[in-house]
């Protein structure tokens, strides 16, 4: 089995992640910028400092071989208060970057909002005003008439589940809120029909060029396979996180099944739902025309059933074995003998991805295309005189390498890979010691070491073979 000669061998980072300089030329605020000084655990700053060396991470994408980069733009540096007056040193900034990349021959993958909404509009309710939506169609179609020559590949939104869950469900990105299902489904809802507005708006203006978005999908299996009870359980958490979305962007409307167990889950706390005809007449549209999807994989679940009050515990330490994950029910999720985790309880699992793969293809055959646009290792990993053996880490991307070009074998279209992360950046709920790069960072002095990862990922790139 061989990579196809355009297979893109990517790399990831977003803005907020890797830019620093958070609120340096011209850029507006974020919530993140005040919830972490609240917290006081770690802040975005100054982070990779890709603002300043874009240049360097660039020529090591082409010494190494990758030959695309995912790049998000962070909204508040174009519109610093989220809508009205634009900022130039933002938008030339971008323009610069997407030229380093051409220069350099790697591929700007680029994405509109990764978890980075202006704070502006952030206060006034973010994705569950719909006036936000009307925002980021301004703003996308903004990006889409400045960047047109540069850029050919775009992402609406990154994993509209990660916002909707760690903002109202497990409460770990701003504002804190928790156990809130109808404000949960509510944010998906709106954010997939602003990215179907800007999806339209796209198309309309025969930009030249794809889109599509990106979801974060974990395959969920029933802990007992022979337990009706955890059957549904894992049903509950595959609608939450995967099936809602995957139905709203390639159906654009959400199926019988899908619905019974929405509406089951938001009168868990007595939630309603605004979900209109017309948003569903604009998403059905979108989803006929949608480029390709944008699939972030790193874990599957194991569920179990739960009736116990809601219970969910973060590990943001890496201290292996503390996290908790139980809604009252929908379910809770376990270890599995035999499946290893990282520090962090994340389940390493690769044929998991396949399963997800095959899934979308036969769920949702008018699917287009793949793209892996994230998976990868968080690991702490030793950096001894410039030498970082992470051994683990190009262990677990062979394994999800492997299983991708399996479903390729099996017909499915899969056309890139970007490993998370280009280089280690900062992790929005861990800091700075879960690194995932393939470059590492000396965050004392900015200078980038290739770890032994970057050596076999350039081999596979350079070889189209595992
Ligand atoms: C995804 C995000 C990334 C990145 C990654 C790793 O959810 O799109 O921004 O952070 O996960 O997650 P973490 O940093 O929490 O380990």
């Amino acid at each position: 089995m061989k990579f196809a000669d355009n297979f893109i061998f990517g790399g990831a980072t977003a803005a907020y992640q890797c830019e620093g300089s958070t609120l340096d030329y011209g850029k507006g605020k974020v919530a993140w910028d005040d919830f972490l000084a609240e917290k006081g655990r770690f802040k975005a700053d100054p982070a990779s400092d890709f603002y300043h060396q874009y240049p360097v991470d660039l020529k090591l994408c082409k010494r190494f071989g990758v030959n695309g980069i995912r790049i998000s733009i962070a909204w508040s540096r174009i519109f610093p208060n989220g809508t009205g007056e634009v900022n130039q040193a933002g938008i030339d900034y971008y323009h610069n970057l997407f030229q380093e990349c051409h220069k350099n021959g790697v591929e700007p993958f680029v994405t509109l909002h990764h978890f980075d909404t202006p704070n502006t509009l952030f206060q006034t309710g973010d994705f569950l005003n719909r006036q936000t939506i009307e925002a980021f169609v301004d703003y996308a179609k903004f990006c889409f008439d400045e960047y047109q020559d540069e850029v050919t590949y775009w992402f609406t939104f990154n994993e509209i589940w990660a916002v909707a869950t760690n903002q109202y469900i497990e409460g770990t990105f701003p504002n804190g809120e928790q156990y809130n299902m109808a404000k949960a489904f509510q944010a998906m809802h709106n954010m997939m029909l602003a990215h179907a507005k800007a999806v339209l708006v796209f198309k309309e203006g025969r930009y030249p060029g794809k889109i599509g978005v990106v979801q974060s999908l974990e395959y969920k299996y029933p802990y007992d396979e022979n337990s009706p009870a955890d059957i549904m359980a894992a049903k509950n958490e595959d609608v939450l996180q995967n099936q809602f979305l995957l139905d709203a962007t390639f159906i654009g409307n959400y199926s019988i099944e899908t619905m019974s167990i929405v509406n089951k889950l938001v009168k868990l706390n007595d939630g309603s739902l605004d979900i209109r005809d017309e948003d569903l007449d604009i998403m059905t549209s979108a989803a006929l025309v949608n480029d390709y999807l944008g699939m972030n994989y790193y874990q599957s679940r194991f569920i179990q059933a739960y009736d116990g009050e809601n219970d969910i515990f973060h590990n943001g330490t890496g201290e292996k074995g503390t996290s908790r994950f139980r809604l009252k029910g929908v379910g809770e999720r376990m270890a599995k003998e035999g499946i290893d985790r990282t520090d962090w309880d994340w389940l390493i699992h690769p044929e998991s991805m396949f399963d997800m793969i095959i899934r979308i293809k036969q769920q949702y055959p008018n699917y287009k295309a793949i793209y892996i646009t994230e998976n990868g290792m968080g690991y702490k990993d030793d950096f001894e005189d410039g030498i970082i053996d992470d051994s683990p880490r190009i262990d677990f991307v062979k394994r999800h390498l492997y299983y991708l070009l399996k479903a390729v074998k099996e017909g499915a279209n899969v056309q890139g890979y970007f490993i998370w992360s280009l280089m280690d950046m900062f992790s929005w709920t861990n800091g700075y010691n879960k690194r995932y790069g393939l470059f590492y960072i000396d965050y004392e002095t900015q200078k980038r070491y290739p770890k032994a990862s970057a050596y076999w990922y350039k081999r596979v790139s350079e070889t189209k073979e595992l």
